[in-house]
């Protein structure tokens, strides 16, 4: 068994697959060609193993041996000390993709998420969903600027910035929100043809597609 274990959901609905946080793990996994398994937990049923490992019973998590990681940006971290393909070793250009990195996740994510629930939920035109459509827009509008100049988010070199910055901006796009942000749309597109990105999501759809034979099968 290889060292390094990823743990994900045995199966989820059509609508997450290809969505679900365990694709920033793999598409990690393969830019830095770490070898890993791919362990499962029921969709439902939390046991009290799976939330000693995850506190809020979700996915995904890391183990590395006797290590145990959850929170996808903290496990790309975790990696980075594992390969400068995803976390350089400069220390200029290092803290540039650290601050990208929590940046995607807690200033893009943090404002782009409650849009897409509320999109989800086909929540439109109420004030609330005004208030996240504004909020979420200012922090594209930024982005937009940023990554009109760049290729990848971190001063250069693709890093581990890359890969949140994208998920985050890929689940925006799933509902067309980036029509007004092209640079953001390009950025995007860039890192989707990444081979890494292709294999991780080929894989994560294969995964699931798997467990639906297993079902059937009963
Ligand atoms: N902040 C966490 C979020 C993880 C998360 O939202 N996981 C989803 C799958 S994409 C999940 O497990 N959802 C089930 C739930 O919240 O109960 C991370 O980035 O790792």
């Amino acid at each position: 068994m290889a060292d390094l274990v990823l743990h994900t959901l045995e199966w989820v609905p059509e609508l997450p697959r290809g969505y679900v946080r365990d694709i920033r793990v793999r598409w990690a996994l393969e830019e830095a060609r770490l070898p890993y398994e791919v362990a499962t937990v029921p969709f439902q049923d939390q046991s009290a193993d799976h939330l000693a490992h995850q506190p809020f019973g979700q996915v995904p998590w890391l183990t590395d041996g006797d290590v145990s990681i959850f929170e996808s940006g903290a496990i790309l971290l975790y990696l980075g000390e594992r390969s400068e393909a995803l976390l350089p070793r400069e220390p200029h250009r290092r803290a540039q993709a650290i601050e990208w990195l929590f940046a995607a996740l807690n200033s893009v994510e943090m404002a782009t998420l409650p849009q897409n629930f509320l999109e989800f939920c086909k929540d439109r035109g109420t004030p609330g969903r005004k208030f996240f459509d504004d909020f979420a827009s200012k922090r594209l509008d930024r982005m937009e600027k940023v990554l009109s100049d760049r290729e990848w988010i971190a001063g250069g070199a693709f890093s581990a910035a890359d890969i949140l910055m994208a998920d985050v901006l890929r689940l925006v796009d799933r509902s067309d929100g980036l029509s007004k942000h092209p640079a953001c749309r390009a950025y995007l597109e860039r890192a989707k043809a990444r081979p890494a990105f292709v294999k991780a999501y080929d894989d994560q759809m294969a995964h699931f597609a798997a467990a639906d034979r297993k079902r059937a099968q009963g």
